[in-house]
């Protein structure tokens, strides 16, 4: 990476700073629309003293080209945020569910992605109209009873991204509304959001052309920086710029009086234990909520400075259920496999039980 000449956007330790950031990452299109429905939601709830989880869920994406063809992404399926929303729905909270477009939602997630395609519900009765099965009547009733109490009550909003700068512009544009929430505010980070990106300034316009005979002149821009992917002969080089921490924003000046839970992803389980109670002990928020990506279904590390570290598990015994995928075998791989109890229905209520905790003791900030 070569460094230009303009340093503005970078703070004392040679890593940008939050503001700079958004002072030099465009303002997504669709903000202030997104922002608007959020001010209205949140004041209808503030007015009714409703408790209000901001949940974030799926994956960003890292656009390498303007008009963008070629991105990277994190993994997330959008599971967790969207189960999640429904156990806060039930537990009495509105939510504003900021999520990756096309990711699972909540409710409708029970009838997509090709373990559970809706059309897999459906038949036709002796009038040749479209009804579900008699099997499923009983499941589906439920679950339409509860997006419908949900809608009547106006206390689900969806709030899609796609990109890492559109999570963070809208993540830092809601959580500056919370404050008539006060302490009924909780922000529950279940996204996974990229920790590199394309930084405007070193984003190409068009297509990255792979063959030598199309390739783009390497144009450094106004501030002298290298395009952050480019070819070189049949490579593709990209070389991305450090996110900003932004859950320290968040914390000290976006939302400080909010209750705030932050996830950690990891693979190398001796890391785990670890890398949570290091974010928790650098962003000084409420709670971490560790996970492993084999075993996130079954398993979560809670890490928080009143209760020490805890394993939240499902019971032995709820630990599978088969899962027919689209051609009817059944799903080997243990990242497919679903726990017969969703593990959400057991982090929710304790994360509930710790916010009505930090209300009452007065902890957080009015
Ligand atoms: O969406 P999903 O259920 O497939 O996965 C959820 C998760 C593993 C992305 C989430 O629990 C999580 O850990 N989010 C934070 C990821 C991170 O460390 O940035």
């Amino acid at each position: 990476m070569v460094d230009g000449p303009d340093t503005a956007n970078i703070g004392i330790n040679g890593e940008m700073t939050a503001a700079d950031y958004f002072a030099t990452n465009p303002k997504p299109a669709s903000l202030d629309k997104q922002s608007a429905l959020a001010r209205a939601f949140i004041e209808q709830h503030a007015k009714q003293n409703r408790r209000v989880a901001i949940v974030t869920s799926g994956g960003t994406t890292v656009p390498l080209e303007n008009q963008t063809v070629r991105f990277i992404d994190n993994f997330s399926a959008g599971t967790r945020g969207a189960t999640s929303a429904e156990y806060f729905l039930e537990a009495g909270y509105a939510v504003l569910f900021l999520h990756r477009h096309f990711s699972l939602l909540p409710y409708s997630r029970h009838y997509s992605h090709s373990t559970n395609c809706f059309l897999d519900f459906m038949t036709h009765n002796e009038a040749g109209a479209v009804v579900v099965e008699n099997e499923y009547q009983q499941q589906m009733a439920e679950v339409l009873k509860r997006y419908q109490k949900a809608k009547s009550e106006n206390a689900l909003l969806l709030l899609p991204y796609t990109t890492v700068n559109e999570y963070l512009w809208l993540l830092r544009e809601l959580a500056m509304q919370t404050r008539p929430l006060g302490a009924n505010g909780l922000f529950y980070l279940a996204a996974a959001v990229s920790d590199f990106f394309v930084p405007a300034e070193r984003m190409v316009e068009h297509k990255i052309q792979s063959s030598e005979d199309f390739h783009q002149d390497m144009d450094t821009g106004e501030h002298g920086r290298e395009p952050a992917a480019h070819m070189e002969g049949k490579s593709l080089v990209i070389d991305l710029d450090p996110v900003p921490k932004f859950l320290k924003q968040l914390v000290d000046a976006w939302a400080p009086q909010s209750m705030i839970i932050s996830f950690k992803l990891e693979t190398d389980p001796s890391l785990l234990a670890k890398k949570a109670r290091y974010a928790l002990e650098k962003y000084s928020h409420h709670l971490v909520i560790g996970n492993l990506l084999n075993t996130r279904k079954w398993e979560v590390l809670f890490v928080s400075v009143g209760r020490g570290e805890r394993w939240i598990r499902v019971p032995a015994g709820n630990r599978t259920k088969s899962v027919s995928g689209m051609d009817g075998d059944v799903l080997e791989n243990a990242a497919q496999r679903e726990p017969a109890v969703e593990i959400e229905s057991l982090i929710v209520p304790e994360v509930v039980k710790m916010h009505s905790e930090l209300i009452g003791k007065g902890t957080l900030r009015k």
